[in-house]
């Protein structure tokens, strides 16, 4: 049983002028290093840049081309895109769902007019745009195990409300214009190097960190609250294979795509199989478990298997021997 680094390697054999040269705004909370590191084993070191507001850590900083970019100031970020020679663009920036509903014009500001900003200067320079969107696009209405690609979003966050937004303008700027832009909603994503970033399943990253250092978690949410969730290098190696999918291969512009589902107390009885001491408590939060129990609990990826060939690697028992031997070799 072997994951390959990257699979549908469309570009392997690319010349330096045909490769991509990549813009990733913001790091999602580590997310964009991850991307980074991926896209530059394929498409080499220089050609893919990183960009924040903040300044990044050292590691970051040396690992590769990084650059200031603020996704609200469209003047700058076209001046970026003309300098660096960008081609395709990986709008990273978001304010998460529980950091959204606390600073709601934030999020506005960010995931609203930032998209807006990144839609037009693609436009303009004729770029491949990528802007994820989530599970978090559904809302109460929609099915919900498992929903599929198209049907009632209706979400109840300002989060969800703008992912919708970003997945409809993409679209339009599709249809009507030609943009190529592409969209992969992706389920909770856990990393075992990537802080949580004020969502509302981050509980599925802290779990590790805390059964590692303490021997016991407390969970924000309800044991039985069900969503779908995906390790992080299998949705690295998607956003990749989908980025380089032959445009003829895709039917759509906006895809679901997924790994496994599984609830709080289920991963604690995963969990429980390496560390016999774990304990898990519950002491919900009213916020996040409003959320989570208006997402989707399945998500119903079968298109992005159909068009453009999508697997995963990671199931249950793999991310968590995964996340704990990761965490647990970095914690002596
Ligand atoms: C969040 O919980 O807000 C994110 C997401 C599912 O989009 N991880």
């Amino acid at each position: 049983w072997q994951i390959p680094a990257v699979a549908n390697c469309h570009s392997a054999f690319l010349s330096e002028a045909d490769r991509p040269r990549i813009l990733i705004t913001d790091k999602l909370w580590g997310l964009g290093v991850g991307l980074a590191k991926l896209l530059r084993k394929q498409f080499g070191k220089d050609n893919v840049i990183l960009s924040d507001i903040k300044k990044p850590s050292e590691q970051v900083f040396h690992s590769g081309p990084f650059i200031h970019s603020d996704v609200l100031d469209y003047k700058h970020l076209r001046e970026i895109v003309v300098n660096h020679r960008i081609t395709w663009l990986i709008h990273y920036s978001a304010v998460l769902s529980a950091v959204g509903e606390a600073n709601v014009p934030l999020a506005k500001a960010v995931n609203i007019t930032g998209v807006h900003n990144v839609l037009d200067v693609a436009l303009e320079h004729n770029l491949r745009l990528f802007v994820p969107s989530t599970i978090g696009a559904f809302g109460p209405t929609s099915p919900r195990d498992p929903t599929p690609d198209l049907c009632i979003q209706r979400p109840r966050t300002i989060y969800g409300v703008s992912k919708v937004h970003a997945e409809l303008m993409g679209e339009y700027y599709y249809h009507r214009y030609g943009l190529d832009f592409r969209c992969l909603r992706y389920p909770g994503i856990i990393s075992a190097d990537s802080e949580p970033g004020g969502g509302t399943t981050d509980y599925a990253v802290q779990i590790f960190h805390d059964a590692i250092k303490n021997g016991k978690f407390e969970c924000n949410l309800k044991p039985s609250t069900r969503l779908p969730m995906m390790y992080i290098d299998d949705c690295l190696r998607a956003t990749l294979e989908f980025m380089e999918a032959p445009i003829e291969s895709l039917s759509s512009r906006t895809y679901n795509i997924n790994a496994m589902s599984f609830c709080p107390e289920e991963l604690a009885q995963e969990v429980l199989k390496h560390i016999p001491e774990f304990q898990i408590t519950y002491n919900v939060d009213s916020v996040r478990q409003a959320i989570a129990d208006s997402w989707p609990m399945n998500f119903d990826d079968s298109n992005a298997r159909k068009d453009w060939g999508w697997k995963h690697y990671f199931d249950l028992p793999q991310l968590v021997m995964t996340m704990l031997s990761f965490i647990g070799s970095h914690s002596r």
